[in-house]
């Protein structure tokens, strides 16, 4: 059987679009949680993405496994320390932050991790992590203590995957941060896609289901929306839709 990331390329492969619910243990209410993963089910989300840069509750490994308990939809962590790993989860995105400058980000967590993932069953993704610009600054972007890529440099964007790929990395990630007040824009997510094999993840303040669509037609291969959804849950099946058209269209291409 093909692991989490073999059917991530396959897809990617295939033009299929995958949409990543983020659950931020701070902010889920427990008590929806089983209605929302129902609708996750029925509406074939792909992820769910578990983790924040900054966890302030002590949620993590009980929302991991409860999420366990009530579905099959794969459960990755998106770390914001080697103190956010739950042996329970599915995969994690091993986020190297290569948008930024500090070492920290970029390896010194990672080494401390390393012996206790090599140990787990986890699966592990390789990810370059590109923090952009979104207007306001962003939680991750004071606990990381990195500068994000300005929101209309794409060519820097572009460089930074197509280095970043040369080093290894085997998955991207185009984040406007949590709560974003703006997505990254499609020309970005256009550059990075056109410099890269790689797939791409994009996420940070999308909104609507327009956003999800122009991040996806834009060369997205993965969307994430999280805040959005814990603000008004229909969006979960707006979005939802939204990549079930546009997969649906495809499916017709020759
Ligand atoms: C943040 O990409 C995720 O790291 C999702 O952001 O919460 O703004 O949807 P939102």
């Amino acid at each position: 059987t093909k692991t989490l990331f073999q059917k991530l390329i396959q897809n990617k492969q295939l033009g299929k679009k995958s949409f990543a619910v983020l659950i931020d243990p701070d902010k889920v209410n427990m008590h929806r949680l089983s209605d929302m993963v129902a609708q996750c089910h029925a509406h074939e989300v792909a992820y769910f993405f578990v983790g924040g840069s900054l966890i302030a509750s002590d949620g993590l490994h009980s929302l991991v496994t409860r999420l366990k308990e009530l579905s099959d939809i794969p459960v990755v962590l998106f770390p914001g320390s080697n103190l956010h790993l739950v042996f329970e989860a599915d995969a994690i995105l091993f986020l190297s932050l290569i948008s930024g400058r500090n070492p920290e980000f970029l390896i010194g967590q990672h080494v401390a991790a390393a012996p206790l993932l090599k140990k787990s069953k986890l699966e592990i993704w390789p990810t370059g992590y590109m923090l952009v610009d979104s207007g306001v600054q962003t939680t991750v972007s004071y606990i990381s203590n990195t500068t994000p890529i300005p929101y209309d440099k794409n060519s820097v964007a572009a460089c930074t995957a197509m280095a970043g790929e040369m080093l290894g990395l085997k998955l991207m990630y185009l984040d406007a941060g949590s709560g974003a007040q703006k997505p990254v824009s499609a020309r970005m997510i256009a550059a990075v896609t056109k410099a890269t094999d790689t797939p791409l993840i994009v996420g940070g303040g999308i909104t609507n289901a327009q956003a999800a669509r122009s991040a996806l037609e834009a060369g997205a291969d993965v969307i994430v929306v999280g805040n959005g959804i814990e603000k008004d849950p229909s969006l979960l099946v707006e979005v939802a839709k939204a990549v079930q058209e546009l997969n649906a269209k495809t499916e017709y291409l020759p």
